[in-house]
């Protein structure tokens, strides 16, 4: 007998304690869920004990299936504990994956046997249409387009979904987080910043990057009304005073981010959002005057790399004189840019590195306040781009250091292993030596410690002064090798680093 659809959705535990942030992709599950049935969240970064809550949720409650939420890195191992349980308490209770991780790797998700349904792309019409066939109604599992899933073991992939726009009128569900308030954080934006999601995607496609991986090239701004609608509520009912925009990519064609920009202007929340150096060059005097307004505090932007020919193989599609402009225009506009790079490529790996060096060191010098990210270039398998994508202008296949072809995990399992979580991280590659290793490492330390980040507001002033004056030498010498005073230094004041997850 049919009856309305119930899931248990899990966010498994990635942020360290103290520091959860919305779990938009949840909320947005549970908006769509909630029209046709009902749904429970369970929210790992808040409940560290989530493995054991979801037993108890599950045996007291009635369920028609359990949705994880999986990224790659070190989200995977909390993902495979929490499944095994279910599969464990309660074999019958149909498991699906969904997110980045089996999004771009849906065999080795899949493969799993605590894996039943893995859902690639954006998840909200999937899974409603996944649970209604679970319980009875609807169509069968094969219709399901984004769907892949096991007949008789072997695996079965549904055609992909259209990019989806969203549901403009959609109200995200925060009441079910127990109270949001919670997940107001303190950060150098304000005291209570919330995490948003405003526009859907991103209209650029650069190989090495997971949501050109998920999105194919596709984006949707949100409409001024939505964008309205959800920031009075985060100001007015819950009390924020700033917001961290986790968009794919805020920034789009200048005439349509005038009227998003004007209802940021009206509503005065120090922000931080991702952006492009080519979109902030094509804003005009005045847009930036409307953006200076909106009171933009930190925008952060994919530099990648000072090598044209790099830029050109991953197809970011900006320039390098262009990421020397946009650290000089966000200076004139008073806001800090956030620019990340990905050294030791797996081709002229020590002097792309040297290069990228002598280049963050020539942004610094236009502007002394921009916040500098060292990742490691590791760039996604080719079977793991979008279906649109894949074959067109392979990579240069990936050796490792002997010169053998990596080979990627085939097992989230494999995933976990220390290598591999560094390398979903950006923070190792198969081809670096422990010389290259090092050398990044202590680039990045007397970096820091010349220039704190100014997201750090738990070292205080004179420790980060003093830090900046101990390397001020060794950065103008370019002396980074084993910078042992700096990291014994460190070791009292633990600076933080600026990173993705911010702020
Ligand atoms: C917030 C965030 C985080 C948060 C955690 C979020 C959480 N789960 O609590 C933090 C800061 C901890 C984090 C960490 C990392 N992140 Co992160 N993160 C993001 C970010 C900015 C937003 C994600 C988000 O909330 N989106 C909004 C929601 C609505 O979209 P969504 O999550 O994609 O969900 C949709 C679908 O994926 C799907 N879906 C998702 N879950 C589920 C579950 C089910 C059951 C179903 C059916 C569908 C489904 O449906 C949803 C609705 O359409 C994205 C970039 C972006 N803008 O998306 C990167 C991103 C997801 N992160 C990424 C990575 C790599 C990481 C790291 C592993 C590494 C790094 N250096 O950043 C780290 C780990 C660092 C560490 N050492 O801990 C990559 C993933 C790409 C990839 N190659 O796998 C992204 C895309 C950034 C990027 N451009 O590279 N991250
Ligand atoms: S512009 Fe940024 S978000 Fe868009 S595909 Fe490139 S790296 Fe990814």
């Amino acid at each position: 007998m049919s009856h309305a659809p119930r899931t248990l959705l899990i966010n498994p535990t990635i942020t360290s304690r103290g520091s959860a942030r919305f779990p938009l992709s949840l909320l947005n599950l549970a908006a769509t869920l909630d029209q046709a049935g009902s749904s429970r969240i369970i929210d790992g970064n808040v409940d560290r004990d989530f493995v054991a809550l979801t037993l108890q949720t599950l045996a007291s409650e009635r369920f028609d299936a359990v949705g994880v939420s999986v990224m790659g890195g070190p989200q995977i191992a909390p993902s495979i504990e929490v499944s095994k349980a279910i599969r464990e308490h309660s074999p019958a209770m149909p498991i699906v994956w969904g997110g980045y991780f089996p999004t771009l790797y849906t065999d080795t998700a899949l493969g799993a046997p605590y894996v039943d349904y893995a859902v690639r792309g954006q998840g909200e019409e999937s899974l409603v249409e996944l649970v209604a066939a679970l319980s009875g109604q609807g169509s069968g599992v094969a219709s399901i387009g984004g769907l892949s899933w096991k007949r008789d073991g072997e695996l079965v992939h549904n055609p992909s979904r259209r990019f989806s726009r969203g549901d403009q009128s959609l109200v995200l569900p925060y009441e079910k987080l127990g109270d949001p308030r919670r997940y107001l954080a303190r950060t150098f934006l304000g005291r209570r910043t919330a995490a948003h999601q405003a526009a859907l995607g991103c209209r650029f496609r650069c190989t090495f990057c997971g949501v050109a991986a998920m999105f194919g090239g596709a984006t949707a701004l949100p409409t001024v009304q939505r964008l309205e609608r959800e920031l009075s509520y985060l100001k007015y009912e819950l009390g924020a005073d700033s917001i961290q925009f986790f968009d794919h990519n805020f920034f789009d064609r200048e005439a349509e981010m005038i009227p998003l920009l004007e209802v940021m202007a009206k509503l005065e929340m120090p922000w931080w959002c991702y952006a492009r150096a080519d979109a902030l060059l094509n804003l005009s005097e005045s847009t930036w005057e409307l953006v200076r307004k909106s009171r933009l505090r930190m925008a952060y932007i994919g530099a990648e790399s000072p090598s044209g020919a790099m830029l050109k193989e991953i197809r970011k599609g900006t320039r390098p004189d262009q990421t020397l402009q946009v650290a000089e225009l966000c200076r004139r506009h008073g806001v800090i840019p956030e620019l990340s790079f990905m050294v030791a490529p797996p081709v002229n790996t020590e002097e792309e590195t040297e290069l990228t060096f002598e280049f963050i060191r020539e942004l610094k010098q236009i502007n002394p306040a921009s916040e500098i990210i060292v990742y490691v270039y590791t760039p996604l398998p080719e079977s793991s781009r979008h279906e649109k994508d894949r074959g067109k202008r392979p990579s240069t296949p990936l050796l490792d250091l002997h010169g053998e072809p990596v080979v990627f995990p085939a097992t989230p399992e494999e995933w976990t292993q220390q290598r591999w979580v560094d390398y979903a991280c950006h923070a190792d590659a198969p081809w670096l030596d422990d010389r290259m290793r090092r050398r990044i490492r202590d680039f990045v330390t007397v970096l820091r410690c010349r220039y704190p980040t100014a997201q750090d507001l738990r070292s205080p002033r004179w420790a980060k002064r003093g830090l900046s004056a101990m390397a001020a030498w060794r950065y103008r010498q370019r002396r980074y090798d084993r910078p042992w005073e700096l990291d014994l230094a460190n070791r009292l004041v633990r600076l933080r680093l600026p990173q993705v997850s911010g702020i």
